[in-house]
């Protein structure tokens, strides 16, 4: 098959679900083609399988806004021509997806649409009166809607009410980057490089903050599990919230024990070095960043939001509290790094879970059949 992809190409969950999905198409002898405004991050290799078509977006001084949706539209209809591509996979119902229909449309030709919801476009757009119609239509006028999980579908058909069925699918582990392979030697080098003791637990948590990650929420978990466990705190990103994250740590006193590392090209050896990982979003569709730090070895718990829940088996390969709920948090955290035998067995059951529910050679398949019905007509 010859599959265009559209993404945010940025470091977000969207983007890297986009570009590891596109490579694993490629490995499968796919031809695909990336059609973005800058070159995907996670696109790090050369395949023979693999085209990058770059927009560029122009600013005239004659517009206020620079165009966007149009220019990529007008990329992606030259490419499906150029290419005859057979699928179009676009991530986001706004703006991609609207771009992608205008963009067969210029095109002339019959290429499959195929759209997948990340979260953002229903969660928070989703509330924007204004942009309803559009991410309806985005929807609707896809062959096939995809969403990442059970919980985004709900939201979506409660929120936006397409008449349309949308299916779940699930994110899935890029399992080559994110494993315990080397994990004891990769703890011993960041433990040195930051003066981290080998007794001392360490808790982590990665985003954008976003206000949406509740930092806040994150960084007093931890000031009530310090007070009881001999742990330190290590952040990896940056965002909006990052002066409000650096003040709370020194109001609460324990910038001693937080390690805020800022935005970070390789995040795998933090998410091994890390005993436990925190979650703590007000929204939160899926979470990959859950999936990736437990399938590196760290231990989740995660707020009741969105699929969440969904991602960690409360209790079986994790824990979840409700939005805003530190203290019950904290005395998850405490639990589990008191007792040995409870966080090994935790940690064996998330490892087993991750590979049989979110294992990516099962989720490209899915994706594979959708291709392949859409083209058959099935
Ligand atoms: O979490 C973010 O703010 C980034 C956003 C994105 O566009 O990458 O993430 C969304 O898509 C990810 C991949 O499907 C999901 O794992 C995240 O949960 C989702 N974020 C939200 O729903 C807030």
């Amino acid at each position: 098959m010859k599959i265009g992809i559209t993404c945010y190409p940025g470091i977000g969950g969207s983007g890297i679900i986009a570009t590891e999905l596109g490579i694993k198409m490629a490995e499968r002898g796919h031809e695909v083609h990336f059609i973005t405004s800058n070159m995907p991050f996670r696109l790090n290799l050369n395949h023979e399988n693999i085209f990058i078509h770059q927009t560029d977006i122009n600013s005239y001084s004659v517009f206020q806004y620079p165009p966007y949706d149009i220019t990529l539209a007008s990329k992606i209809s030259d490419v499906i021509k150029l290419y005859d591509l057979d699928i179009i996979h676009m991530h986001y119902a706004v703006p991609h997806a609207v771009c992608g229909i205008l963009a067969r449309e210029m095109s002339g030709k019959d290429v499959k649409i195929v759209t997948t919801l990340h979260g953002t476009d229903i969660t928070v757009l989703g509330h924007d009166m204004s942009l309803v119609s559009a991410i309806r239509y985005g929807i609707e006028a896809s062959d096939v809607t995809t969403s990442v999980s059970e919980s985004l579908t709900e939201d979506t058909y409660q929120l936006i009410n397409p008449d349309k069925e949308l299916k779940t699918v699930y994110n899935f582990i890029d399992e080559t980057t994110f494993n315990t392979d080397g994990r004891d030697e990769a703890r011993e080098k960041l433990r040195k490089c930051h003066g981290i003791k080998p007794s001392t637990k360490v808790l982590m948590h990665t985003s954008n903050f976003r206000p949406i990650k509740r930092l806040d929420d994150v960084i007093r978990t931890f000031h009530l599990v310090q007070k009881k466990i001999d742990s330190a705190l290590i952040l990896v990103g940056d965002g909006p919230e990052m002066s409000r994250v650096r003040s709370l740590v020194k109001d609460l006193m324990i910038e001693d024990k937080v390690y805020i590392v800022g935005q970070q090209s390789d995040v795998k050896p933090y998410f091994q070095l890390a005993d436990i990982f925190l979650l703590m979003s007000e929204k939160e569709s899926f979470g990959l960043a859950l999936l990736e730090a437990m399938n590196c070895g760290a231990v989740p718990i995660g707020s009741t939001a969105g699929g969440i829940r969904e991602v960690i088996k409360h209790d079986e390969t994790g824990f979840v509290v409700d939005v805003g709920d530190y203290k019950g948090a904290a005395e998850y955290v405490v639990e589990l790094l008191s007792d040995s035998a409870l966080y090994e067995n935790m940690s064996r059951r998330m490892l087993e879970d991750v590979k049989l529910r979110f294992n990516s050679d099962n989720i490209i398949g899915q994706y594979e059949e959708i291709y392949k019905a859409l083209l058959t007509g099935e």
